[in-house]
């Protein structure tokens, strides 16, 4: 079996032979390669090659593949049943430990995916306010509801799509955007819709437009722009919950959100998203209030022990953090100092355990910023590492994710890849 041949037969079968557009390497060139097993940093296709992973699956293994625990865990509960449609205890005591870490957080709510995750925080923030509008940034990526498709990061910027056929005009009228980082230009935005707008939708570290960092003042500027304006401040967590601090972003970055929204991460890797928030917001979801929302694959079991065995494990060994940490900034100093050497114009954007380089000569703030960037050179740099058994995100506009298992080896592997890069 290749990934070549797979390929074209998933193509008979699949559109464009994959389930998310970014993993069929459309903006790097190529074959996607068809994975068979990961075990810790390592992913394993169905050729038998490996490769040193830094997607994490765009972030939940942030303690490695297959993490035993977890797997045991799966193993354990799947024997009981692998859903009842009724609630258990395995949902109270995940939104009691989340609740324990995540700042902010006095009620939460899952649900399936980080989609449904934005999708039913903007639904809430409007039945609160009673608005209707929203502002988003240019490049940031909520999932895939009708609303957010609006200069949307992610797969939306890697295959340039504008406008996306189906997405009525009603409905993206509501969705206002600005350039992240822009803080003047969001207050003028304000200003122009008195009353109007129910939520600012933020990733408070960018990572679908490649890692961007929030400039220092934006986050706090966003809050109190929210303050004064009665606005609700959500806070897209899907990327940085759980992973750059036990409360996130949050927590890592000191600005409060009204919502936050989870995504895989809480699942271990299963399909699970959450939203939640203070009390007086949440109160209004059913069945309790009146904003209707809801999952049969809510609260799946399987999905709450994965999630629950990762998170107890992070939040008991805060050493983690500082193992992350470190990783980062030993890929981020190695790949510095060989794209220096080589006299590349670059750009290192990375906080924490998330990290991406850009070929710019100009600082990479925004979106205009990672879009004016040589991306063709991404691709290329791309499939030099994949050639060297080393797996990047397939598009310039994807963040890295460092996982646990990797080693100073993996790294120091990856660095001197990007070295012989040319
Ligand atoms: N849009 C996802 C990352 N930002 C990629 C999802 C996938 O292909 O799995």
């Amino acid at each position: 079996m290749t990934s070549a041949a797979l390929f074209e037969r998933a193509q008979l079968s699949i559109p464009g032979g994959v389930n998310s557009p970014v993993r069929a390497f459309k903006s790097v060139g190529g074959t996607p390669v068809f994975m068979q097993k990961a075990k810790g940093a390592y992913l394993y296709d169905v050729e038998g090659n490996k490769y040193i992973d830094y997607i994490a699956s765009w972030g939940p293994m942030i303690l490695g593949h297959a993490y035993e625990p977890v797997v045991e865990a799966i193993r354990e509960y799947a024997g009981y049943s692998t859903s009842y449609g009724a609630p258990t205890e395995l949902e109270v005591k995940m939104a009691e430990l989340i609740k324990s870490m995540a700042p902010n957080v006095d009620l939460i709510r899952m649900v399936s995916s980080g989609t449904e995750a934005c999708m039913s925080a903007l639904r809430l923030a409007r039945g609160y306010t009673g608005r209707n509008k929203f502002i988003k940034f240019e490049g940031c990526y909520h999932g895939h509801a009708d609303s957010f498709l609006v200069k949307a990061g992610s797969g939306l910027a890697t295959f340039d799509i504008q406008t996306v056929p189906g997405v009525t005009g009603g409905v993206s009228n509501d969705t206002l955007t600005c350039a992240y980082n822009d803080i003047a230009a969001v207050e003028q935005l304000v200003a122009a819709h008195p009353g109007e707008i129910a939520a600012i939708i933020v990733e408070p570290v960018a990572g679908n437009m490649g890692c961007i960092l929030p400039a220092s003042g934006f986050l706090e500027g966003l809050r109190g722009l929210c303050d004064r304006e009665g606005m609700l401040l959500i806070f897209d967590e899907v990327m940085t919950g759980f992973r750059l601090a036990p409360g996130g972003a949050q927590q890592r970055l000191g600005v409060n959100a009204d919502l936050v929204t989870y995504g895989k991460v809480i699942g271990a890797g299963m399909p699970v998203g959450a939203f939640g928030g203070k009390k007086a917001i949440m109160d209004m979801v059913a069945p309790v209030g009146k904003v209707y929302q809801a999952g049969t694959l809510s609260g799946n079991p399987i999905a709450m022990i994965a999630g629950y065995t990762l998170l107890t494990e992070l939040k008991k060994n805060p050493a983690i953090y500082e193992a992350l940490e470190e990783k980062g900034r030993q890929l981020k100093e190695g790949i510095k100092t060989v794209l220096k050497a080589a006299g590349e114009p670059f750009v290192i954007n990375q906080l924490g355990s998330m990290i991406s380089v850009h070929f710019s000569e100009q600082p990479v703030t925004d979106f205009a910023s990672a879009a004016a960037a040589d991306n063709a050179k991404f691709s290329r740099l791309f499939h030099a590492l994949l050639a060297e058994g080393i797996y990047l995100p397939p598009s310039a506009f994807e963040s890295w994710f460092l996982n646990n298992a990797l080693s100073s080896d993996d790294m120091a592997r990856t660095v001197e890849a990007i070295r012989k890069f040319r």
